[in-house]
């Protein structure tokens, strides 16, 4: 390039300029990620080639000297002079921003990476590119360095021929060398490579990758003939799928490509995979929406049509109709808009009717060709469904046996009916219970107490956590119902007041009770009716400072109810005689207790909110969940400051 830089040059410089200050903006990031996010664009570019239908093999090798070459033999990148840009196509498509010539709004660019920056920004964080084109017989090679400053000189405005080839040799062949100034690493991880390859084949049917890395001498191709029907498949292989064959269904609507493969197994699980011009749409949004809502629109239908429901308004919930089912949704979108804060979900509504009308359409010529198939589809939706009914009256019936009176049950009622003033506490073991009894205000003040923890509600479906006696005697105690059922104004208290230890055994009862009230009764905490008393964790005795006539100094008792409040006493100076740290509520007779945590004028009270439910929620969910590596993660970090002993 001429030291002088003309008007377009320097525009060229600026956006190059500006990707190497900010490379988080349009590669997310500088580390591992954003270095691979560098090959998936470049890559995503010989995929649109591909999709356009002139290449069906796309060659990626790691070199040994640290750069990447990806190759295809598809038309090759144009090297004529751009109609607007006035410079070589290639150039274009090379060095600059967004205008790179697909990313327009082309009718095939689909191309995923990082919602299409392009190849510019690539060069821009490049070391060193090399693009060699074979096109119409003549070899181009144009050179780049520095962040995509153009190396190689024009000749007559155009980029040098370096060779001849066969005029049926065509095809772009991109080496680039990422910026050790710019990554916090530039080393390429094979097995990462290897991943994306393997998840592209799949969706992108019969296209082949090879790939070879030259450190290592590993090379592996990936080609898929049957796409997503395979992927599914793949997704399936450790399942007992009810039907060995995925149903693959695949069409269009205005310029958006849908393709949808699934298949069932007799397991309860629903897995929906879904991705947008190879993006992989974790959080889904409307290609999955316009798919769950085919699905259960067509099912229904067939549902009356053959007579499996026998109520005619009985209609199959969308979970029955997904009970067991393994799902890829796959299309391509000339203009995707990626939603929320890791831009992982799809915002345009034209994919949700496009995917529903595409799969209901499809789907509806599959079903008809394979009723059996259908009805054992059909089956597994009404055994779902059965079940589904038969936990709801399992409930019901138990929630009906409720209001009987359960003479199992530990409630040590008060004898106020009105509910604005009483309240209950739900006191952690039955010593400390007995002595709430005793130090009470039996007029307003109920006591149930638990024996030991209840059950975990993580794992425990409703009709068998009814069944539990500490659980029942608390819906029973409250008077209000539960889940459906649940109706607030007929609580029995103002106050539900947790009372635990304040030690590891209490915070978990706590945290378990949480979750249940937050699972099943959450209206108790929205209306703020749920608290945490606060025991005193120190009683401190010392002298006064007043000196008696008899020259005595009288002894002064306080409570002190957190560590903070004991370390400011200390700082008070006042000189301690005696220090009691509760290890319990048992170890406080009913004068204290009355005095410290049941008196409404003098104790603390810990309003929950539903931040508190929530939290607990998530760390019962983590903690007593089924997902053990997360579970892990949370004790060793948790483990530094607590002694937790999650057993
Ligand atoms: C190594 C990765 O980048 N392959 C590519 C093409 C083909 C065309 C193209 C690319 C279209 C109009 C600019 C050729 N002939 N593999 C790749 N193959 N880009 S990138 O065109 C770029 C834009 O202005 C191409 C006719 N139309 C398009």
């Amino acid at each position: 390039m001429s030291t002088s830089y003309d008007g377009s040059e320097i525009v060229v410089l600026k956006g190059l300029e500006a990707v190497r200050k900010r490379p988080g903006m349009y590669i997310g990031s500088t580390g591992s990620r954003g270095l691979h996010h560098l090959i998936w664009e470049i890559l995503d570019n010989g995929i649109d080639e591909h999709l356009a239908g002139f290449c069906d093999e796309i060659e990626i090798t790691l070199l040994d000297d640290g750069g990447v070459t990806i190759c295809d033999h598809g038309r090759g990148v144009p090297v004529d002079i751009h109609p607007t840009e006035h410079i070589p196509t290639i150039r274009v498509v090379y060095t600059m921003l967004h205008a790179g010539g697909k990313f327009g709004n082309s009718v095939y660019k689909v191309s995923g990476g990082l919602h299409g920056v392009g190849a510019s920004v690539v060069n821009a964080l490049s070391s060193k590119m090399i693009v060699e084109v074979r096109r119409g017989g003549q070899v181009y090679r144009d050179e780049y360095a520095n962040g995509g400053i153009p190396q190689t000189k024009l000749s007559n405005g155009l980029v040098p021929v370096v060779g001849k080839c066969n005029k049926s040799d065509t095809g772009t062949k991109v080496t680039f060398y990422p910026d050790a100034s710019i990554f916090d690493t530039v080393e390429f991880k094979s097995e990462i490579i290897v991943k994306k390859l393997k998840e592209t084949a799949y969706l992108n049917k019969g296209l082949k990758l090879k790939f070879t890395d030259k450190n290592t001498g590993f090379s592996q191709v990936f080609c898929e003939e049957d796409g997503i029907k395979s992927f599914v498949a793949y997704l399936s292989r450790e399942e007992n799928v009810l039907h060995k064959v995925p149903v693959y269904i695949e069409g269009r609507s205005g310029d958006i490509e849908v393709e949808v493969a699934f298949q069932y197994n007799s397991g309860f699980g629903e897995q929906i995979n879904s991705y947008c011009n190879c993006i992989n749409v974790v959080d889904g949004g409307t290609l999955v929406t316009g798919f769950k809502s085919g699905l259960t629109r067509v099912m229904n239908q067939y549902a009356r049509e053959l007579g499996v429901l026998k109520g005619k308004d009985e209609n199959f919930d969308g979970k029955d109709i997904r009970n067991g089912i393994i799902a890829i949704i796959s299309i391509k979108h000339p203009d995707p808009q990626f939603e929320g804060q890791t831009k992982t979900k799809l915002g345009n509504n034209d994919a949700k009717s496009a995917v529903e009308d595409v799969f209901v359409a499809e789907v509806t010529r599959y079903f008809d060709k394979n009723v059996e198939l259908l009805k054992n589809l059909l089956d597994n939706a009404l055994k779902s469904y059965n079940a589904r009914k038969a936990s709801d009256k399992a409930i019901n019936d138990v929630l009906k046996k409720m209001n009987d009176v359960d003479t199992k049950s530990k409630l040590a009622a008060c004898s106020s009916k009105h509910p604005e003033e009483c309240e209950v506490y739900i006191v952690e073991g039955d010593s400390a219970g007995g002595t709430v009894k005793t130090a009470r205000n039996r007029k307003t003040q109920a006591v149930l107490p638990l024996r030991g923890k209840i059950l975990n509600v993580e794992k425990t479906p409703l009709e068998k956590i009814l069944l539990n006696n500490e659980i029942r005697s608390m819906i029973q105690a409250f008077g209000c119902g539960i889940a459906e059922e649940f109706d607030i104004n007929k609580l029995r208290y103002d106050k539900i007041i947790i009372l635990t230890d304040a030690d590891v055994d209490g915070a978990h009862i706590s945290t378990l009770l949480l979750t249940f009230f937050y699972r099943y009764m959450p209206e108790l905490i929205y209306e703020g009716k749920v608290y945490r008393g606060l025991p005193p964790l120190y009683r401190v005795e010392y002298e006064s400072a007043a000196v008696s006539k008899g020259g005595k100094r009288k002894k002064i008792s306080e409570y002190l109810f957190n560590d903070a409040a004991l370390e400011k006493f200390r700082a008070s100076g006042r000189k301690i005689i005696s220090l009691q740290r509760y290890k319990g509520l048992g170890e406080m007779d009913a004068t204290q207790l009355w005095e410290t945590t049941l008196d409404p004028d003098s104790r603390i009270l810990a309003r929950v909110t539903i931040n508190d439910a929530v939290e607990a929620d998530e760390v019962t969910s983590l903690l007593m969940g089924s997902n053990v590596p997360p579970r892990r993660d949370f004790i060793m970090a948790e483990a530094r400051n607590a002694n937790l002993d999650i057993t």
